[in-house]
């Protein structure tokens, strides 16, 4: 009940964003053979250690199933171990569900897993830690109970999302909270006990969840989830960060790393290996997938010379970016419009070209700036086909031309356009095809009405019509 309320605050809780780095090596899910999630990196050594979260839930399923944690390792980013899972709710006698986000931080040899998860005392979530001798553990609770609980004085609405920073004078700080309360504390040397008050970091605009900390070139960066109108869709979130001259601030807000995903939950880890930068994070892109069965993935990151990130490329963000399979009848069709830009191509909405970004204008780019409001890009075929679904590739040009705030397909029933029955959500991911279905028409005519968000103009670079379900 607890978990539905979590999720239910998250997409009610939740707006915009585009993507402007440089092109990035694609990359794919870590693993596909599970679902993972709430990803934490450490580098040992020559090795890149993943700890993440484990989704178990079924297919269509609607709230997190967790129960254990993963170790993954690489030693170049591109084959990973799965070494199994490390931790589990069963480590924690006085826990018993919810095996959400952690982090390790490593301290004079050990290893310190600081995870989420829902005790059994009063409350919900809570803070414990489990403590190894080696990155793959074994792990063992270090305290025999909760580290931070609801009755920790100042604690987070939501007790979730440990991120752990050791300084260069070897002082270490937590960070962690959702709804809306990030907080901090002072750990003790012995990493296992809060080192003074925990504190309400400020400066640290629009925070959700899920922060992560870093040290670079002496700057401090908080990372972490904002889900406000700027940033990403309803029930989705973006990664903001914020920098810092002090670990407990004041921070001043950067901007957006990582938009939205394409799981409603987004949850960044960022960390240099080998002389590079990556984000890792998660995603509902592989086989299967979804809000509750998430895949964590990684990708380049790159810095400006001012030491502010640029937006991270999803080169794996939503569905791989290829085009959904079946029979495409979009390229039979002729294809009209409420309104396009005079210096734009409407064609290319159905000539088959597989977008690398949303904002892959290189065979052209449907786009109706400056209209606001609602238009729409119609198909018209001379005999009726049989649709179950669309597969939309927005454009973005990160100017006049923004994602939608929203989309509706509609069939022509012989005497009028209506909704498609039953149509699943419309939806408005960049860098993908967003896939809505539908129980089947048999039509001659297909409309995708666009609504625009305010201020904004929309696109389109690809729009799929298939056969059947
Ligand atoms: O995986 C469960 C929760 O979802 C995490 O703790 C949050 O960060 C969000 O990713």
């Amino acid at each position: 009940m607890r978990r539905r309320r979590w999720a239910l605050a998250l997409l009610s809780a939740l707006t915009l964003v585009t993507a402007t780095a440089g092109p990035a090596p694609a990359a794919a899910p870590i693993t596909t053979a599970l679902y993972t999630a709430d990803p934490a990196a450490l580098v040992v050594g020559d090795t890149l250690y993943l700890y993440t979260g484990h989704d178990e839930a079924a297919p269509g399923g609607t709230n997190f199933v967790m129960r254990d944690w993963h170790v993954f390792s690489s030693t170049d980013t591109a084959g990973w171990t799965d070494h199994g899972a490390r931790l589990s709710l069963a480590n924690f006698p006085w826990a018993g569900a919810d095996a959400w986000a952690g982090e390790v931080e490593q301290r004079n040899g050990k290893y310190y897993w600081y995870v989420s998860v829902n005790g059994n005392g009063p409350g919900w979530m809570n803070i414990g830690v489990a403590v190894g001798d080696s990155p793959l553990g074994p792990f063992t609770d270090a305290k025999g109970g909760p580290l931070i609980s609801d009755a920790t004085p100042n604690s987070s609405p939501l007790n979730i999302d440990p991120t752990v920073f050791t300084d260069d004078d070897g002082q270490a700080y937590i960070y962690w909270g959702s709804y809306y309360g990030l907080r901090a504390a002072k750990l003790k040397p012995d990493m296992i006990n809060l080192d003074g008050p925990v504190v309400t970091p400020a400066g640290v605009s629009n925070f959700w969840e899920a922060p992560w900390m870093f040290k670079r070139n002496g700057v401090y960066y908080l990372a972490y989830a904002a889900n406000d109108s700027g940033c990403s869709n309803p029930g989705y979130a973006c990664v903001r960060y914020a920098t810092a001259s002090n670990p407990l601030g004041p921070w001043t807000h950067r901007g957006v790393v990582l938009d939205q995903v394409s799981s409603t939950t987004n949850h960044p880890a960022i960390i240099e290996f080998n002389g590079e930068w990556y984000m890792v994070y998660h995603n509902a892109a592989a086989p299967g997938g979804g809000d509750f069965r998430r895949s964590v993935t990684v990708d380049r990151l790159y810095w400006n010379a001012d030491g502010t990130m640029r937006k991270v490329v999803q080169t794996q963000g939503q569905g791989g970016g290829q085009p959904p399979a079946g029979t495409n009848h979009a390229g039979t069709a002729t294809v009209s419009t409420s309104y396009v830009s005079p210096w734009e191509t409407l064609g290319a909405v159905n000539d088959g070209f597989v977008p690398a970004s949303s904002a892959d204008r290189s065979h052209g780019a449907y786009g109706n700036w400056d209209r606001q409001g609602t238009q729409w890009i119609e198909y018209r075929w001379p005999s009726a086909k049989d649709i179950g679904r669309v597969a939309t590739y927005w454009f973005d040009d990160d100017q006049g031309i923004d994602l939608p705030a929203s989309c509706r397909v509609q069939y022509w029933n012989g005497s009028a356009y209506v909704d498609v029955p039953g149509q699943s959500a419309c939806g408005v991911a960049a860098h993908t095809y967003n896939v809505t279905t539908f129980t089947p028409v048999s039509t001659t005519r297909l409309r995708l009405n666009i609504t625009s968000r305010t201020g904004h103009s929309t696109g389109v670079l690809e729009w799929m019509a298939l056969q059947g379900m």
